[in-house]
């Protein structure tokens, strides 16, 4: 069994000629000199961190150098890290689970980012953990999008609530919360179909899912999370902030961060939008989803070998 920490990494190195190769090569030299520093402004902005966090890192880089020119790689990953830290800082996003009443995790996003997988993903971690889980599946626009999900949840023998293609997303949805208030579930994971934030109408829809879910329960949904492809790099930045303007977002999941060198992109995300980040999907298998704790994060990018707990 893989510890978290390894798990973490080798997801994250999977992101082939990632940041930790690219930065772990230099990380690793006895000693640095001018060209190892432009090297790492390269591989930092190749894995897309972003021009202000890639340009804080070079300019301490630069200026340790010019203190002490026996620098070696391990500063410069020790530094690395702590402008990450620095940079993450309040990023780490916790479900904290109600005692009282389901707890409503509602997943939105643009088309493919992701929802559908990471509901499964989610909901399996859930019941792993003890919890009563039902999922929701409110995409009743894409053809097979319903049996997408269920396939999932047999297979994780997970309880699902569903309706008819074409019928009300958020009808489904307020029949899953009394559905999971009747079968004592704790917590209630909708998937919901992707859209783009600049469709005004399917904007709407989403409002008219919290709006159902609030006669049930005025606190509810819980947590709206926007997945987002992490493969997209920085691109996402601009999706995100519209859902969060026209919407308003509890935080992040980030996923597809196994086949991406841009691993570095959800710490630009996070320096715009300053939304809390509570899981990252590795890869298309039920045990790909990770809790986001910044440690296990700063330390797989920069290749310092360290174990964090979760
Ligand atoms: N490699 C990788 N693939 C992923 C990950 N998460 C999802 N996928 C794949 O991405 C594709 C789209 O995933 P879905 O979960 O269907 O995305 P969605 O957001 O529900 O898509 P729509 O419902 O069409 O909007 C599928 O082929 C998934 O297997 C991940 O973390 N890593
Ligand atoms: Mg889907």
């Amino acid at each position: 069994m893989l510890s978290l920490f390894k798990k973490f990494k080798e997801g994250l190195s999977k992101s082939a000629k990632n940041i930790a190769d690219k930065t772990g090569g230099i990380f690793r030299r006895a000693k640095l000199d001018a060209s190892t520093i432009e090297e790492l402004e390269e591989a930092l902005y190749a894995a897309d961190f972003g021009y202000e966090t890639t340009e804080e890192i070079v300019e301490e880089t630069k200026v340790a150098y010019k203190k002490d020119k026996e620098l070696r790689g391990q500063d410069v990953a020790k530094i690395g890290s702590a402008v990450l830290r620095r940079v993450l800082e309040g990023s780490e996003g916790t479900i904290e689970f109600r005692e009282d009443r389901p707890t409503v995790i509602c997943l939105i996003g643009v088309n493919g980012s992701g929802k559908t997988t990471t509901t499964a993903k989610l909901g399996s971690q859930c019941k792993a953990e003890g919890r009563q889980v039902l999922v929701a599946a409110c995409d009743t626009f894409r053809a097979a999008a319903i049996e997408q999900l269920k396939e999932w949840t047999n297979r994780l023998d997970l309880e699902i609530v569903s309706g008819e293609r074409g019928a009300d997303a958020a009808a489904v949805a307020y029949d899953a919360w009394q559905a999971a208030k009747s079968r004592g579930k704790d917590t209630l994971i909708i998937d919901t179909a992707g859209r783009l934030h600049t469709k005004s109408n399917l904007m709407d829809e989403l409002a008219k899912i919290r709006r159902v879910l609030q006669k049930h329960d005025e606190t509810a949904p819980h947590y709206s999370l926007l997945v987002v492809d992490g493969s997209l790099g920085s691109n996402s930045i601009e999706q995100a902030r519209v859902f969060h303007e026209k919407f308003g977002l509890d935080g992040l999941i980030v996923t597809k961060l196994d086949g991406t060198s841009r691993g570095g992109s959800l710490v630009g995300i996070y320096r715009e939008l300053k939304l809390p980040i509570y899981f990252l999907g590795f890869g298309e298998k039920a045990e790909d989803l990770q809790a986001y704790q910044i440690e296990n994060y700063v330390n797989a990018v920069f290749g310092v070998e360290e174990e964090v707990s979760a």
